[in-house]
């Protein structure tokens, strides 16, 4: 019998036998991404992104074997060989940490094998010989089918390349089409891989990581003392009234979603919009804070929580969360650890959003109840994740079973942009202001409302409520300026002026102590300052902290508030946009120089606070009575996971 021979153009063509890689590689992902990701798919876009994805590294990767004559067929096998490997490598840790490999991942000294230890064999299973099957194929096609040298000597690699780049290109716009600032808000790892494809994921997070650790490696020990001296001048002293009047008690933090202070005491038709946080505000052992503003850049929650625990300033750019969670950090679940406290958070959103994950070990929290403790249904769900009743419902067995003092934090959802509710959980009206966003903005700010006073009332029922301090706080703004014609008829004005902008960035701020005089304050202060002032309740002296707030019930408190854009907002004066502003009339200042004192304090601190944050200066610092964490010894494997 004569043996199949293919014609000799097509067997020993270079370019036949790169199509024929491309196109089972290709397939190959894609499969793999349904079986093995949940990724989250929402509509057809993201659909058509995710089938796309592979093709731009498909062609580039292989494309390199064209750069070859004789040995083009070996270059793209093994190029295919270790794609498979990278993917194959990404399958199994997924399979247990749901989850992608990162660089840090790999360099992690512990136990490696990129975490896993003995339990990746586990992890694996002889149908996975499919995600090779490429490869295979790829061989037994060189030695069959494509088994003549290639003599000519085109090398068509260039052409590959700008395919390369045009197939990525149209998939990047695409994805920022979805999902804007997908690069520089990088939020998480699961929406690169959906977006854009798991090797470009790849070479993104290698990207990300020699910058961040060429910026590290410049850095030496007498960077700090600059910090430090900076600190030490402006340090505020405890107030003795105040000073560990919550000594021992356990805490719980609340972050509200988008929840800004123009809706405390608002009335929508006559009718209020939050009446609990609003007696709240009225409440004798609560402070509430109204001009009390955000602070936060593009890494928005992730931002607030990083200020409300670091008492340092996020990045100018991108998630500090993101980019900067090798860092070395003296946060608070570790400043408590060292008076006894056991830390948690409870988020109904998959850890990875944000990279919590990776960075809550980095603050020192022993526990972390993400989306895979709660029933995550159709039902219980919207948006990001767990709806703000069920979610604190569910949260409530968990705390209770906490050791005592706890230190906890609970990120809610619901009052997300943008701010749509399931008809049947919302009895609130519409606001009526020719604004979809701001109008429904009212309703999910008032199911929100209806979940904490829900959770509340839980926390009285089970014994907790005396003997706990809870601090709620807005992470950021809701309503952005693109909405400022609504917002105004919202507020009864004509037109948002600059001030009117800057006093939409307040959001309320509740610290909730038993046994302790609250009431309404009005000192200007930031998310920076909150860890200080809670620090100082419970009786910890925060003298040795490399920190930027200022406790805001301490008498030396400075009265003023600076953005991370390097406005700021104080009580005498105001610079926004390089303008400086009367505070009291809103007006611009008769003499703008009365605005460069506070301007150079708001500058030197940013500088500060960045360069802790970019050269991971914390490293070189140890404060007096301070235990260090190591984040090697935090695990989140998920309910009911244990390690082997
Ligand atoms: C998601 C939640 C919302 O987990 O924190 O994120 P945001 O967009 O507000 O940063
Ligand atoms: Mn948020």
């Amino acid at each position: 019998m004569k043996k199949f021979q293919l014609p000799k153009e097509i067997s020993r063509s270079n370019v036949m036998f790169f199509a024929a890689a491309v196109v089972l590689f290709w397939i190959k992902t894609y499969s793999a991404y349904k079986i093995e990701f949940n990724l989250g798919i929402e509509n057809t876009l993201q659909q058509f992104l995710l089938f796309i994805n592979p093709i731009s590294s498909a062609l580039f990767f292989f494309g390199l074997g064209l750069l070859f004559k004789k040995r083009a067929k070996l270059v793209i096998i093994i190029m295919d060989f270790l794609l498979s490997f990278l993917l194959y490598a990404n399958i199994v840790y997924y399979r247990f940490f749901n989850d992608f490999v990162t660089v840090p991942v790999l360099m992690q000294t512990k136990t490696n094998g990129g975490q896993l230890g003995d339990s990746a064999l586990s992890l694996m299973s002889v149908f996975d010989i499919f995600y090779f099957a490429d490869t295979i194929i790829l061989i037994v096609l060189a030695f069959k089918v494509f088994n003549h040298i290639q003599e000519s000597t085109r090398k068509p690699f260039k052409i590959v390349l700008l395919f390369s780049i045009t197939a990525f290109l149209f998939n990047l716009g695409l994805a920022e089409k979805d999902r804007p600032q997908l690069l520089t808000r990088s939020f998480d790892r699961a929406y690169l891989v959906k977006y854009l494809g798991a090797y470009n994921f790849t070479i993104y997070d290698i990207i990300q990581n020699i910058k961040s650790s060429s910026q590290r490696a410049l850095a030496d020990s007498s960077d700090i003392t600059d910090v430090e001296n900076y600190r030490k001048a402006n340090y505020a002293e405890p107030n003795p009234a105040y000073f560990g009047k919550a000594k021992g008690k356990n805490v719980i933090y609340v972050s509200m979603e988008s929840f800004q202070n123009f809706m405390i005491g608002y009335k929508l038709n006559g009718q209020e919009v939050t009446p609990f946080l609003n007696s709240l505000a009225r409440d004798n052992n609560t402070f509430y804070f109204d001009n009390f503003y955000h602070q936060t850049g593009q890494g928005k929650t992730s931002d607030a929580e990083f200020l409300m625990e670091n008492s340092l300033y996020p990045m100018a750019q991108g998630s500090v969360f993101v980019n900067k969670a090798q860092n070395t950090y003296h946060a608070m679940p570790a400043i408590l650890k060292g008076y006894g406290y056991n830390s948690a958070v409870f988020h109904g959103n998959y850890k990875t959003f944000w990279n919590r994950n990776v960075m809550y070990k980095a603050l020192g929290y022993d526990q972390f109840y993400d989306a895979e403790y709660y029933n995550m249904s159709q039902e219980n769900t919207k948006n990001y994740g767990m709806k703000d009743k069920p979610f604190f419902a569910e949260s409530m067995p968990m705390l209770k079973n906490l050791k005592q003092p706890f230190y906890t934090k609970f990120i809610t959802l619901s009052n997300h942009f943008p701010f749509e509710m399931d008809p049947q959980d919302t009895d609130f009206p519409a606001g009526d202001f020719g604004d979809d966003v701001v109008n429904q903005y009212f309703q999910s700010a008032h199911y929100m409302d209806q979940a904490l006073e829900q959770f509340f009332n839980d926390l009285k029922t089970s014994g907790l409520y005396d003997n706990t301090i809870v601090v709620l706080y807005g992470d950021h703004y809701g309503i952005s300026e693109n909405h400022d014609d609504a917002m105004a008829k919202v507020l009864g004005v004509d037109q948002i002026t600059p001030m009117q902008s800057a006093s939409l960035q307040r959001v309320p701020l509740f610290i909730h102590v038993p046994g302790v005089k609250g009431g309404v304050q009005h000192q200007f202060g930031g998310e920076v300052d909150v860890r200080p002032t809670v620090l100082h309740l419970l009786g910890v002296d925060t003298k040795n902290f490399m920190e930027f707030g200022s406790d805001l019930l301490s008498k030396e408190h400075r009265n003023w508030v600076l953005f991370r854009n390097g406005d700021y907002v104080g009580q005498q004066v105001t610079q926004l946009n390089e303008k400086c502003y009367d505070s009291a009339t809103g007006q611009l200042a008769a003499d703008p120089a009365q605005c460069k004192d506070i301007d150079n304090k708001v500058h030197d601190e940013l500088d500060m606070s960045d360069e802790v944050v970019y050269k991971d200066l914390l490293r070189f610092y140890k404060p007096q009575g301070f235990t260090p964490i190591n984040p090697d010894d935090y695990e989140y494997l998920g309910k009911g996971k244990t390690k082997k």
